[in-house]
């Protein structure tokens, strides 16, 4: 009685284990909305098509993304929230506009961390990137990926901004984001918060004289029409991030889990590679599209640089200085010093 007991247990774990092996192998059909918050003709636009093409050939067209551009699901904030909640699938967006809900994102917002992309490359794929990413999933975010939005350079209406006191009083549109808050009241400028969705009409309006963002961003969202004068800053390195609700992630067999995070890691490639090629052009073109350009000396980078020293301090204060001192080993090894 007992060994028939005991046959009868191994077999219904024998059941149960081969259901639960068939269930994590298997491929629904499934829709799954992707926000982000440029344009579809922008670089995050053209990386967002990539993956879901990836999705659909990996799943055997099982899986469908359905892109939605233009913060048309809302701005960041708003569609980590529904991802929060399980009422969106994913996105991509700034990891800047995460630091409300992970405080750590907010390492990849201390100025001039990065001096190339390579450098970037090496720190956000590494151990310290995947170490932060992975602080999300307690917040009920699953990060996949970083791609590169890219360095971020400063374009105003009111005046040329080619020395550190030129911004005085200058109202300056910035990220939801204690860190820009900060940066730009120690340059000088008046920093005001604003979702990148509201951004182009309060330009347009006159409701704040500029902004920052990388090159790709200024054209593509044609922030050349409402804005004269561009200066190339480079202050600070900013990557997007692609995110999955954890809900939704949760509920996902393994192969449907790899189908996402194998697209998402060739979107990045892809997202990357375009990027850069895109912003090496993007200043002639927004030189032939009539905007005035100023190249900050490197005098006067530096002047901004030793400014900026108390917003870092900040920075390791909020995170903690063992994570700070671990993404400044790693940039250093980045760089092979
Ligand atoms: C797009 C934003 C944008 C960012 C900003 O949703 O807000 O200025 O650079 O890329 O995440």
């Amino acid at each position: 009685k007992i060994k028939s007991l005991a046959l009868a247990a191994s077999l219904t774990l024998a059941v149960t284990m081969s259901v639960g092996a068939a269930h994590a192998q298997e491929v629904k059909h499934r829709i799954i909305r992707f926000g982000y918050g440029l344009n579809d003709i922008s670089n995050q636009g053209r990386a967002t098509k990539v993956f879901a093409d990836e999705v659909e050939k990996l799943s055997g067209g099982k899986m469908k993304v359905r892109a939605i551009g233009g913060a048309a699901l809302g701005s960041d904030v708003q569609m980590q929230q529904a991802l929060i909640g399980g009422a969106q699938e994913m996105m991509v967006g700034s990891t800047a506009t995460l630091v409300g809900i992970t405080k750590e994102m907010a390492i990849w917002d201390t100025p001039f961390l990065f001096n190339n992309g390579k450098e970037a490359d090496a720190v956000l794929d590494g151990p310290v990137g995947q170490k932060i990413m992975d602080k999300l999933q307690e917040k009920g975010l699953v990060g996949l990926v970083y791609w590169e939005n890219g360095f971020r350079n400063l374009t105003n209406n009111k005046r040329a901004v080619a020395k550190l006191e030129d911004l005085d009083g200058i109202k300056l549109r910035v990220m939801q984001n204690n860190v820009f808050i900060d940066s730009f009241k120690t340059l000088g400028a008046n920093a005001v918060p604003l979702p990148f969705s509201e951004l182009f009409t309060a330009l347009e309006t006159k409701t704040v004289d500029g902004q920052e963002n990388p090159f790709n961003t200024i054209l593509s969202s044609k922030f050349y029409e409402v804005q004269k004068y561009l200066t190339v800053t480079n202050h600070v390195y900013s990557p997007w991030i692609v995110l999955v609700s954890k809900k939704y992630w949760d509920g996902l067999s393994k192969t449907e889990q790899k189908v996402l995070m194998d697209a998402a890691r060739k979107s990045r490639d892809f997202e990357r590679q375009d990027t850069r090629a895109e912003a090496d052009k993007a200043l002639a073109d927004l030189k032939a599209k009539g905007m005035q350009i100023n190249q900050l000396s490197p005098m006067e980078a530096n002047r901004m640089r030793d400014k900026l020293s108390t917003v870092n301090a900040g920075i390791a204060a909020n995170v903690g200085q063992p994570l700070w001192d671990e993404v400044q080993a790693a940039v250093k090894k980045a760089r092979g010093a």
